[in-house]
């Protein structure tokens, strides 16, 4: 992400601008927080931890301000390479921010491993709000009064707020925190400039989301998806992807009784691609067994988007291990 800010320069008194980023444990709801506060669906959503794996950009613009959001993977134990590179993308989010947003997961037990997720924020030096969110679906509304005790005691943050992303309760009441803490500046983006990501890694992210919305246990961890073709022709965008996993098994869950689940993963996410394409696409889709990907320095290469923009296409995968949708 470029950071050419160019504060020197003079600007209109009043406006401001910042860049906030939206820490928390897997599963908190951050990426629910960063689709509402943008207005606009640029992160994908599901009720399995470690669903986002790479800082993702989306950016609120207003007359008076402009806001870089930064999402980011949940806070969590790095086990594998790819886990290590998401706790990096963690870090490198931590740094030069003008606000960070911890987001607390409000159903949830506070217990050990929430206290250790914020030493990153305790060391980052940076004002911080604790939004607690999924209010929404507190049983009791009266525990979240020792919550906030308790985090309270674990850090100082600047301040406490109740939210849900969800329903978009609590959501000005946010808004209004973040602007009054970012410090004057102008606009870096044009107004129309929401997310930092290529279309084809939203394209690999939506099916990825339809593919994490159908399974479970060990299998939305081990997928991957890779745009292996993007080709415009007339009114028409086609595109085919791989979906990558670890074992046959997968593949067996992924494809279905007859193809039915890659079909009904398919048309689910082409249908979304071409509302945020506002065009017209033909998704070919594939599944393939790629072991251990998860520790593939050069497929993790391929996975990150920001290797994608303007390089070649990555290497498309054997045809004989394929199942096309
Ligand atoms: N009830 C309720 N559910 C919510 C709220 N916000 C998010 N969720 C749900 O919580 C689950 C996780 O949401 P995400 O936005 O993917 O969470 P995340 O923190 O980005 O998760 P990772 O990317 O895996 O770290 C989804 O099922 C959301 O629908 C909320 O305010 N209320
Ligand atoms: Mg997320």
């Amino acid at each position: 992400m470029s950071k050419g800010r160019g504060r020197s320069n003079p600007r209109p008194a009043k406006h401001v601008s910042g860049f906030v980023s939206i820490l928390g444990r897997p599963n908190a709801g951050k990426s629910t927080l960063l689709n509402a506060l943008v207005g606009t669906k640029v992160a994908i959503v599901a009720d399995k931890p470690q669903t986002t794996r790479t800082t993702i950009q989306g950016v609120w613009t207003s007359p008076a301000a402009q806001v870089v959001f930064v999402d980011t993977p949940g806070i969590h134990d790095a086990g594998t390479i790819f886990n290590r590179r998401m706790m990096q993308s963690i870090n490198e989010a931590l740094s030069e921010r003008d606000l960070l947003l911890y987001l607390i997961d409000s159903t949830r037990a506070p217990g050990a491993e929430d206290e250790k997720a914020l030493e990153l924020i305790k060391g980052a030096h940076t004002p911080a709000i604790a939004v607690f969110n999924k209010v929404d679906a507190l049983e009791n509304p009266a525990a979240l009064l020792p919550l906030i005790d308790r985090y309270r005691q674990w850090h100082e943050f600047d301040e406490f707020l109740p939210l849900s992303a969800l329903k978009g309760v609590g959501l000005e009441e946010l808004r209004a925190a973040i602007l009054k803490r970012l410090p004057a500046g102008p606009a870096w983006f044009p107004a129309d400039h929401v997310t930092d990501q290529p279309e084809r890694f939203l394209a690999a992210e939506i099916i990825r989301e339809k593919i994490l919305a159908s399974t479970r246990a060990e299998v939305p961890h081990s997928v991957a998806v890779l745009v292996d073709e993007w080709k415009e022709e007339g009114r028409l965008t086609r595109v085919s992807a791989t979906v990558h996993v670890e074992r046959p098994g997968q593949k067996a869950i992924i494809v279905g009784a007859r193809g039915a689940m890659l079909k009904q993963i398919g048309s689910e996410a082409r249908l979304e691609i071409e509302r945020l394409l506002g065009r017209k696409l033909f998704l070919a889709l594939f599944v393939k067994v790629s072991p251990k990907w998860r520790e593939n320095e050069r497929f993790l290469k391929e996975l990150d988007w920001r290797a994608m923009t303007g390089g070649d296409a990555p290497q498309a995968p054997q045809p004989d291990d394929n199942e096309e949708e």
